[in-house]
């Protein structure tokens, strides 16, 4: 069924409407709508629409089912210039996407900021855990290879100067940020594709999701160029960022959900070592 030929019907609301009272999953209701033909895109804007209209009628009372999309930081671009000015910082505008919405900047940092991260990070560098998804914590997983740290936010003047910068160029506050992750990968070492947003099927998510909400964008800063592979890559849509110092790709997700294409991995290292910083951004307040 091509896209422009589908038409919502007040038969097809209805359905939705009663999935969601029935308690069922968006994942499900989505995944029905595929099966029967619907492009993906069209079901989750008849999903949204149909719900957000039951609930204006509805009033306050919600039906629990729903997710709408989160605002998500959009960031300051050029106009005609592909250059911004991020707190003083002349960045290049690379690349844009709208769909996963990607962003890569160039000369985000400099070679002495780079260095300068590196060397506050070295000392503190112990193998990458990830979210455990039963219980919220941490466990060392096989498929993120990498040795990693994380900064407090503002730890350090170097920091606050980059997080500064961050804010800047993302208009998000830098209390909706995270600290700043530092990650070493060595040859071999990789980042499986994965998503950077808490799945909300998981137990261990509600406790994860009290401390600042949902992620919903990311930054990955390049602080050296690899010798060999690295790159950051998007596995839905094809598109590979490599890794080049002192460059960043930035990419948003206004709902936990596959549908953003923002499916992502660090492709293997193939010779000598790839550092990155990841600074994610959530929905409130991470304090
Ligand atoms: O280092 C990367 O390219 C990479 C890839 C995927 C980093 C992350 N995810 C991350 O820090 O979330
Ligand atoms: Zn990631």
């Amino acid at each position: 069924m091509a896209a422009t030929a589908q038409i919502v019907t007040e038969d097809l609301r209805r359905w939705i409407v009663a999935q969601a009272e029935a308690g069922c999953r968006p994942d499900d209701v989505l995944a029905a709508m595929k099966t029967s033909g619907w492009d993906e895109g069209v079901a989750l804007e008849a999903m949204e629409e149909t719900l957000r209209q039951r609930l204006d009628e509805r009033g306050p009372r919600p039906i629990k089912a729903l997710q709408t999309g989160s605002p998500v930081p959009e960031p300051l671009l050029g106009g005609a210039s592909d250059i911004v000015l991020a707190d003083g910082h002349r960045v290049r505008v690379l690349t844009t996407m709208r769909l996963p919405r990607v962003v890569v900047f160039g000369g985000l940092l400099t070679d002495a900021e780079c260095d300068g991260l590196m060397a506050l990070a070295a000392p503190r560098l112990v193998r990458s855990e990830t979210v455990d998804n039963g219980t919220g914590g941490s466990e060392v997983n096989a498929a993120r290879t990498s040795d990693g740290m994380f900064f407090e936010r503002g730890e350090a003047l170097l920091i606050q100067a980059i997080e500064q910068r961050i804010v800047e160029l993302l208009r998000w506050p830098l209390d909706h940020g995270e600290g700043l992750q530092v990650l070493r990968y060595r040859p071999g070492a990789e980042y499986r594709p994965h998503h950077d947003y808490f799945d909300p099927g998981h137990a261990g998510t509600a406790t994860i999701l009290q401390r600042g909400g949902q992620r919903v964008g990311t930054l990955v800063i390049y602080l050296n160029t690899p010798e060999g592979g690295g790159a950051t890559t998007f596995p839905d849509v094809g598109l590979e960022v490599a890794p080049v110092r002192g460059n960043a790709v930035f990419f948003s997700y206004e709902r936990a959900h596959a549908s953003t294409k923002t499916l992502h991995g660090g492709a293997p290292v193939t010779a000598g070592e790839k550092w990155v910083a990841t600074k994610w951004l959530r929905e409130g307040v991470f304090a």
